[in-house]
């Protein structure tokens, strides 16, 4: 029997959902959608099943350490098909079978029941890509799960053909468009709280070609990477975590300000004794938006936040308060000279202030020069409340077009209750320029606890979409959404 989850847990847009389901045919309410449109935008979704039975629930066991959903749109000759459906991994099948809630906090198997000890604790939560052949849903702290990408069923963890022994793999692996291989990583690579990296050069053909393993200079979360053609990044977060702590019941991460920024860079087919740490003041790294060479330099691009970008879920080391007019999120440049004598970083360029997270770019811009970037973003000015004075439940209130070479931006605002969850760009077609394209999101209306599916064209972005689709579920916030071409993925039955 199913505990009831706490009234706080179920009041708004976020109670858990624990279904599986499909929709045939979406209604179109307004607009229609693209006849040129083919492709699969799919969600991962956390969605506890069962609430862990916990002395002290972290707020980040609620906000990340859910069950991984798959959310799928197959969108083809004008028309959405809607599926999900949970990935079945060790964990969901093992606290099924029990009915009741086996694995404890985020990323602490101390708090777990002593039957489980040992089994996989990863949820496959946090971001869908496509590698070989194979759609995988992936969460940071354990291996990817494939997953079906026309049924949505699980196939099973994938690990390389046994090749990969780190216990974890990002959520945030890149590719090189031009050869398919993929490059990604493992940090706690030999358990929790460990400060080894596993890096893995992976081929289109799903093999792994390179492998070097190397210790970070503490142990913290390395959330997302960069690719460039010679090299790869490794963005050190200042949210630690500490096997002491965890024994003692305290939580995963926590936020230190007193760190530096740090940067590994390793060559693309580098060992162990060829990482480098570059170091730049504090701030908080967000979501890498590119990265590329340039006059012999590495031009890494990412979001960058003056403070805890986490807060209020991943504490403060210090108990710091937040300011009160909240954190300011910028898309940052730096310069990095791999051969540089001096590892201290100061070639840092601030092209936008941003205020969002989840950057998307054109996909065949990623290892280049680019001048387009798409990002859910937060305009504080337009937040509003209730009759009673309290906010709306709002996180990103629009979908922001940032155009770097001409420093202007686009929004779209629809309106004061409304916050979006994370979308998808792609281009019209192969040859149509780097800002013509499609915005799709799920987009969230907390008071009515309704969602519905938005397209935009991105050269009206902020005249709305071209299409909405109610959606008669809720959609709870998901993490990170993908696009897929339909020229990928087998036809939907
Ligand atoms: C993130 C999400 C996670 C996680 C670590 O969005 C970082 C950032 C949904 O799980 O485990
Ligand atoms: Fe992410």
């Amino acid at each position: 029997m199913a505990k009831a989850f706490p009234p706080e847990l179920t009041s708004g847009m976020d109670e858990p959902c624990r279904f599986d389901l499909e929709v045939f045919d979406l209604e179109v309410v307004e607009g229609e959608v693209p006849a040129d449109i083919d492709g699969l935008f799919v969600q991962a979704v956390p969605d506890q099943v069962y609430l862990p039975d916990v002395p002290v629930l972290y707020p980040m066991t609620i906000a990340a350490g859910g069950d991984g959903a798959v959310r799928a749109f197959r969108i083809k000759d004008g028309c959405v098909d809607f599926r999900t459906r949970y990935v079945r991994t060790e964990r969901f099948e093992l606290e099924r079978k029990a009915r009741r809630p086996l694995f404890g906090n985020y990323r602490d198997p101390f708090s777990d029941d002593p039957s489980v000890a040992g089994k996989d604790r990863t949820t496959a939560n946090t971001a869908i890509y496509w590698h070989a052949g194979r759609m995988l849903a992936s969460k940071e702290d354990g291996l990817p799960y494939e997953v079906d990408p026309v049924t949505l069923e699980t196939r099973g963890v994938w690990n390389a053909y046994g090749a990969i022994t780190s216990h974890t793999f990002t959520a945030h692996p890149k590719f090189d468009p031009d050869t398919g291989e993929m490059f990604g990583f493992g940090y706690a690579a030999r358990g929790e709280t460990t400060r080894d990296i596993a890096y893995y050069v992976i081929d289109a053909a799903g093999k792994v070609t390179h492998e070097a393993w190397f210790e970070a200079p503490y142990s913290a979360m390395i959330h997302d990477c960069a690719l460039t053609e010679h090299y790869m990044l490794f963005p050190i977060m200042p949210i630690t975590s500490d096997l002491d702590r965890l024994k003692a019941g305290g939580p995963h991460f926590v936020y230190d300000a007193d760190l530096p920024q740090v940067f590994g860079v390793m060559p693309r087919y580098g060992s162990a004794d060829e990482v480098r740490w570059f170091r730049a003041p504090h701030a908080f790294p967000g979501h890498t938006i590119n990265a590329y060479e340039q006059d012999g330099k590495i031009v890494f691009d990412l979001l960058e936040t003056d403070g805890n970008g986490f807060a209020p879920v991943v504490p403060d080391k210090n108990g710091a308060p937040m300011p009160p007019d909240g954190l300011t999120t910028r898309h940052v440049r730096w310069r990095i000279d791999y051969r540089a004598d001096d590892e201290h970083l100061v070639e840092r360029e601030v092209l936008a202030i941003v205020n969002g997270e989840g950057p998307h770019i054109d996909p065949r811009r990623q290892l280049k020069p680019y001048r387009h970037v798409f990002v859910p973003t937060l305009d504080r000015g337009k937040l509003a409340t209730d009759v009673n004075g309290r906010p709306y439940p709002v996180m990103f209130n629009q979908l922001s077009h940032f155009d770097l070479e001409a420093g202007t931006r686009e929004d779209w605002y629809p309106g004061p209750a409304a916050t979006f969850q994370d979308p998808v760009y792609f281009t019209k077609s192969a040859d149509a320029p780097e800002h013509d394209g499609y915005l799709i999101a799920t987009l969230n209306w907390p008071l009515e606890r309704r969602s519905e599916l938005v397209i935009l064209d991105t050269l009206e972005l902020a005249r709305g979409p071209v299409a909405r689709l109610r959606l008669p579920v809720r959609m709870r916030l998901g993490i990170h959404a993908t696009w897929f071409d339909g020229a990928e993925i087998p036809t939907w039955r």
